[in-house]
This record gives structure tokens, C-alpha cells and sequence, in this order.
């Protein structure tokens, strides 16, 4: 008969499934930093090609700007396009204009992060990128830590990962572009080499921009959703989201293509 008391039991299950997850994803194939809308798409896209993808998401919830709809009112809108990415997630949503349809913001972001882990890929939250490894101008890895420590200001030192491919779905401050260009000093693929700054509201043309400016930046690094029209100088467009699921199966298929997965 197991004499170990149900305490210790409970503690030493979470360790060792917990240790042997991080274990596992010490070097993987592809990062993604941030869980939004793209970053999932993303991962769920890249798991289930059979590559070993991990999500970083600093905050405690994965989900990013979905969950809050438009100013707290939890419905978002997609394009009848977009719609057709989220119902393989098994997704619904309802018919609202022409070529336009809403859905429970709740149910989206739930779905979304659902659906990557299902595929495959591991998402660790509360957990912050706070650097890239760079060698010989090869973005390789990401630098991690637990957020609370970086609010906290503690002085840790943090741990690393190794990656195939990084990719930056951080949103509108594209954190990781900014590293790889302002701290490491590389040119990226923009009309600069640098990052151009995210525009105002223009709804449509940052819906059409968000996907164009999905791209790889630097051997290594590639940005999706927010991040990349922050990157390229494109429009904000508020709650309507099929530019960012798109995005994220833009920047999948580039990364795929890029390994040969
Ligand atoms: O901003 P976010 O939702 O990413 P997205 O895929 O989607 C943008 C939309 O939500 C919205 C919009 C739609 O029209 O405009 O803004 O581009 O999610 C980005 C996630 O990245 C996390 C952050 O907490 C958020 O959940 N994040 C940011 N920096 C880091 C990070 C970091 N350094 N390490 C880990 N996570």
C-alpha cells in the first residue's frame, strides 16, 4: 500500500510533470513569444506539422487582446475568411454584415489556446522573454524568466531555449523585434532596417497590412499579428481579428517552409 501522504503526493506530481515539460522544450524547434491571437494560430499551425513549438505568454492567462472584445463588450468580429480558421478550432460564430461575422470573445480565446495545445504545442505562462540569443547574427534562442520576477525587479539571473525559429507575436510593443534591433544592432526586412511604429485606427488597411507585413525579419526571427505591422508601419484596427488569425497561418507557413516541416 502507497503510505505517502496526499500532500506530498500532489506536490510531487506537479514537479516532476512540470520539470520533465520544461526538460523536454530546453531546445526546440520554434518560440513563440506572446499567446494572442497569432501566436496560437501560429503554434497550433506549427504543432501539427509535428515540429516542437512552445509558447511563451508573460501574463497569467494566455489569450492577449482577445478576451476583453471592444472596450469590455466580450464580442469580437472576423471576416467570413477568418471565420473558416476558427471553426477548424471548432469556433462558432454568427452571421453580423456581409463578408462579416461575431463571436463570443470568451469562446475565442478559450478555443484558440485549446486548440495550439491539443495540436501540441506547450504553452508556458507567466513566463517573460526577456532576450534572444544571438550568434554570428543568427537570432537562436529565447532568454526566460518568470515575469513576477521581472516586475518585481528582482536581480535572477534567467534561463535559455534554443530555437529554429523565433517567432515575435508580442503585440503592439513587438519586445522582441525591438531587442533584436536595438540591442543587437541588426538590420530586419523593412523600408528602414529598423521599426517604423505602429500608425493610428484605419481599420481596412490594417486588417490587408497586418497579413502583407507578416514576414521573416532577420535569419531566425519572424513577427506576426501586431508585432509585424508595428515593425512595417501599419494601421491599428481595433477588435476585429481576422487579420491577426491569418497572420498567424502567414508566419506558420513561412517558419514551415523555412524547416522543412
Ligand atoms: O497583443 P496580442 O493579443 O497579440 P496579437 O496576436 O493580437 C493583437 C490583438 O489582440 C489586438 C488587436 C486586434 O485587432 O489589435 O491587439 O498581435 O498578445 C500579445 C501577448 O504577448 C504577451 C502579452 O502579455 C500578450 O498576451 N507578451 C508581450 N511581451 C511578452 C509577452 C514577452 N516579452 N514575453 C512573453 N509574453
Amino acid at each position: 500500500m502507497n503510505e505517502e501522504i496526499m500532500e506530498e503526493t500532489i506536490s510531487g506530481a506537479i514537479v516532476r510533470s512540470y520539470f520533465k515539460k520544461l526538460t523536454d522544450n530546453l531546445a526546440i524547434d520554434v518560440a513563440i513569444v506572446g499567446a494572442g491571437p497569432s501566436g496560437l494560430v501560429a503554434a497550433h499551425d506549427l504543432a501539427r506539422r509535428g515540429l516542437k513549438v512552445a509558447v511563451y505568454e508573460s501574463k497569467l492567462a494566455p489569450g492577449g487582446g482577445t478576451w476583453g472584445g471592444g472596450m469590455l463588450m466580450n464580442e469580437v468580429v472576423v471576416q467570413d475568411d477568418a471565420a473558416e480558421i476558427l471553426a477548424e478550432f471548432g469556433i462558432r460564430t454568427e452571421p453580423a454584415a456581409p463578408g462579416y461575422r461575431t463571436l463570443d470573445s470568451v469562446e475565442m480565446a478559450s478555443g484558440l489556446i485549446f486548440g495550439a495545445r491539443k495540436a501540441g504545442a506547450v504553452i508556458f505562462n507567466a513566463v517573460r522573454v526577456e532576450d534572444v540569443v544571438m550568434h554570428d547574427g543568427v537570432v537562436g534562442g529565447v532568454v526566460i524568466n518568470w515575469n513576477p520576477v521581472a516586475r518585481l525587479e528582482m536581480h535572477v539571473d534567467p534561463l535559455v531555449v534554443t530555437t529554429r525559429a523565433l517567432i515575435d507575436g508580442t503585440g503592439h510593443p513587438s519586445e522582441i523585434v525591438n531587442k533584436v534591433v536595438h540591442k543587437a544592432g541588426v538590420a530586419i526586412d523593412s523600408p528602414t532596417g529598423g521599426i517604423l511604429g505602429e500608425k493610428p485606427m484605419w481599420m481596412e488597411d490594417g486588417e490587408r497590412t497586418t497579413v502583407l507585413n507578416t514576414k521573416k525579419l532577420c535569419p531566425g526571427l519572424y513577427a506576426s499579428g501586431m508585432a509585424a505591422n508595428n515593425v512595417q508601419g501599419g494601421f491599428r484596427m481595433g477588435p476585429i481579428f481576422g487579420g491577426m488569425i491569418k497572420s498567424g497561418r502567414k508566419v506558420a507557413e513561412l517558419v514551415a517552409k523555412d524547416l522543412g516541416a
